[in-house]
């Protein structure tokens, strides 16, 4: 099949995902629900759960416990997204082709909205627990288990399962934080209009873009029971990811269409922001973006398993048009 259909196919798999999990019930409190569904369903590339969808079926992950995490992180990624836009950042009018959060609910709700996805997000995430009780083993006691080996089998293996997804909550809460996303989007906010080094610029780029990428890409090798070095290599192949998919969105904030990119242009130069294409250059950049790809792809080669739809992926995020 082509990349390009399997992409669309795995996009329409995503909403439903990200459909399913999201607030349904409301009383008074419906503007909230409203305005988080808004810039929710305004579409977006949806790239944090494909990866994350696609490194748990790298490693061999066939259940749908990944669900929630897929539905969670995009609802993280999209509540820095609103708030992000706000006034008191970027200001931006115009987010995923659409008037942005702000402008049509007001800062108040546009606060609110981002507060309530990231709480929703975790809310969201717990449910992997209910989807991996087979049966209620509390309920049984100890010795029972012990004596009988189909049931320790399966208490076992639970358990295992219920290892995982503490490890990749931890992940999910860790990563957005003051050590990733907010971390990076700290140091951003502080050092705009100034001269950065090339270390700061690193540190924002890791963190503002890369951390939930990562977080991504190791909540699916984890959920999928791979282990330590595994994950490791694949943070490292995120992270490359991470830093290529940030220089890339620099090159379109110079170069695209307000019509391919949903938003305005040249909000970094607006900004008053140091970024890796204004100290290195657009040749430089691509450069640095194929290096980055190229050591990706090579490290996916070096392991076990079919990454073809991951190296695609990682070709299309850095030769993407939005
Ligand atoms: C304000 C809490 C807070 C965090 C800000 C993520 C972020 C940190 C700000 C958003 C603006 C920005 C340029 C972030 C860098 C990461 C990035 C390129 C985001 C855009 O992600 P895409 O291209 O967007 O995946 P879609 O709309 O396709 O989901």
């Amino acid at each position: 099949m082509d990349f390009e259909k399997q992409m669309n196919d795995k996009v329409v798999e995503i909403e439903n995902v990200i459909q399913a999990y999201m607030p349904k019930e409301y009383t008074f409190q419906k503007t909230i629900i409203d305005a988080m569904d808004y810039t929710m369903s305004a579409g977006g590339k949806r790239i944090r759960p494909m990866l994350m969808k696609a490194c748990y079926d790298l490693f061999g992950g066939t259940a749908n416990v990944v669900e929630p995490f897929m539905a969670a992180i995009e609802m993280i990624h999209t509540y820095s997204l609103i708030h992000d836009d706000l006034p008191a950042l970027d200001n931006d009018d115009y987010r995923r082709g659409r008037k942005t959060a702000h402008i049509v609910y007001g800062e108040d709700m546009a606060i609110l909205a981002g507060d309530a996805l990231l709480n929703y997000a975790f809310e969201t995430a717990t449910k992997a627990f209910d989807l991996i009780m087979s049966q209620n083993l509390l309920d049984i006691d100890t010795e029972t288990i012990a004596n009988d080996t189909s049931t320790l089998y399966v208490y076992v293996n639970e358990l295992k399962q219920r290892k995982s997804v503490e490890r990749a909550l931890q992940v999910l809460s860790s990563k957005p934080g003051i050590y990733g996303m907010i971390g990076g989007q700290v140091v951003d906010v502080e050092l705009t209009g100034s001269t950065l080094t090339e270390e700061q610029l690193v540190y924002i780029y890791e963190n503002k873009t890369g951390a939930l990428i990562e977080s991504s890409m190791m909540i699916g090798a984890i959920l999928a029971g791979v282990d330590e070095s595994t994950i490791e290599k694949i943070q490292k192949v995120a992270y490359n990811i991470g830093m290529a998919f940030q220089i890339q969105d620099d090159i379109l904030d110079e170069t695209s269409t307000f019509e391919e990119l949903g938003k305005a242009l040249h909000s970094d130069e607006k900004n008053g922001k140091v970024t890796y294409v204004t100290i290195h250059g657009i040749k430089e950049s691509r450069n640095e973006i194929e290096k980055l790809s190229r050591e990706a792809i090579e490290i996916l080669e070096s392991m076990d398993g079919d990454s073809e739809f991951l190296q695609h992926l990682i070709e299309y995020l850095i030769d993407r048009k939005n």
